[in-house]
């Protein structure tokens, strides 16, 4: 079974959410972010970066949150066949990136990525 692993309050909740949509079984795994279960070795081997969340997809280890979310859109065939409508996705996902630390482009972020996300993930 897939695993998700994740903290109290982190972005895990994001592929949570994603994983409840698709009626995906999983296994939440929650780490003790305050104790540093994150940075313990046996986490680190599966992302070494440190960050949740992260899942475990038979031996398959992924993270990055936008990463998971495409991987599962596309496992479970509810990506867009259309190139146009994938790279569209991610654009944004790029651009996301890129100006995180700009605080008004969530905003914006939110307000064009709603309705894409509406047509081609699900
Ligand atoms: N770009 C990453 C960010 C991951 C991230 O920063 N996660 C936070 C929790 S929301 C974390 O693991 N922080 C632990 C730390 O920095 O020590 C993603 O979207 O998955």
């Amino acid at each position: 079974m897939l695993k998700l692993y994740g903290g109290a309050r982190s972005r895990a909740s994001i592929v949570q959410w994603y994983l409840e949509e698709l009626e995906i079984p999983y296994e939440f795994v929650l780490l003790d972010m305050e104790a540093g279960e994150h940075k313990q070795p046996e986490f680190l081997a599966i992302n070494p970066m440190a960050k949740v969340p992260a899942i475990v997809d038979g031996d398959f280890n992924l993270w990055e949150s936008g990463e998971i979310l495409l991987y599962l859109a596309e496992k479970y065939g509810h990506l867009s066949e259309s190139l146009e409508k994938r790279s569209e996705i991610t654009q944004w996902e790029t651009l996301k990136r890129l100006l995180r630390t700009e605080k008004r482009f969530s905003v914006y972020y939110e307000r064009a990525i709603g309705p894409i996300a509406r047509d081609v993930l699900i």
